[in-house]
């Protein structure tokens, strides 16, 4: 039976779209997931920007993903059987002009239904200055819009897709504490300004769906049951990370990336 507090942030965030500042862990246990993250980036030897299904090479940002405290909250709207579909890291450098353009997540992703949530949980400050999430409320009801694609080098998207003529004024800022989490169906509208501060601006990115739903854009996809049941098979499985960084943690962090991007129609990374 779920709390009166979980009813009540599933009612805002069906209402809005999205819902901001879940406590996950505290700020201290945030920051020794930032330092697991920041040791694997050294001993790859690059960082993990945009790298997909991180969860399978590391054990922090599965037990991230996995945590109680999202999946009470997902489990209330997506039901009870939940399947892992995507961890990554999505970080801005300090002072950079990367950026996110308005867009909805359900876009590119193949899926054949929207029983989807992305999570988004914050391993540093993520503040109006470091560039953090804005997002439309009520836009998850205006279906999917039109997107225009580009590629610009300082957009995060992997194809720039912009949504145009959005009322900014209309956008809400959503900013987070080390350790706290927003959460955003597919369908919501979105978008993220430069870090402009001194520090990383890193987040982890999760996105859950249901078994039901199917891939359309591949043959064969993989994902990794959670909670509940699979009654559908749609999906290979994903192991989580059981050992420090694998030896092959590199190859397996691309074939995950190019398999996105394959089913995403997007240049493949090298
Ligand atoms: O990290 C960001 O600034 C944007 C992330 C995003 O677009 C998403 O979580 O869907």
């Amino acid at each position: 039976m779920a709390s009166p507090e979980l009813k009540t942030q599933t009612k805002q965030y069906w209402q809005d779209g999205f819902l901001n500042g879940i406590k996950v862990v505290s700020p201290d246990e945030a920051t020794a997931h930032r330092e697991q993250l920041e040791e694997a980036e050294r001993q790859i030897g690059y960082g993990l920007h945009y790298h997909n299904k991180v969860h399978t090479v590391l054990r922090s940002p599965y037990e991230l993903a996995t945590h109680p405290a999202l999946l009470d909250l997902v489990e209330e709207i997506l039901g009870p059987d939940i399947l892992l579909y995507n961890v990554t890291y999505i970080i801005k450098e300090p002072q950079t002009a990367k950026f996110v353009s308005w867009h909805q997540d359900l876009t590119y992703w193949g899926f054949d239904g929207t029983e989807e949530v992305s999570a988004w949980l914050a391993l540093s400050p993520a503040t109006a200055e470091s560039g953090c999430m804005q997002m439309i409320p009520g836009s998850h009801r205006q279906g999917l819009k039109e997107q225009v694609t580009s590629d610009d080098p300082d957009n995060v998207l992997l194809q720039s897709q912009t949504i145009e003529d959005i009322r900014e004024k209309d956008a809400v800022l959503c900013p987070l504490k080390p350790g706290e989490a927003s959460l955003h169906h597919g369908w919501t509208i979105h978008a993220s300004q430069p870090n402009t501060s001194a520090d990383r601006r890193i987040g982890l990115n999760i996105q859950y769906i249901t078994p039901k739903m199917k891939q359309t854009k591949a043959e064969t996809d993989s994902a990794m049951l959670i909670r509940g049941q699979d009654c559908f098979g749609h999906y290979e499985t994903d192991a989580p990370a059981d050992e420090w960084l694998p030896g092959d943690a590199g190859e397996r962090l691309l074939a995950a990336t190019r398999k996105l991007h394959d089913i995403t129609g997007s240049p493949n990374p090298v």
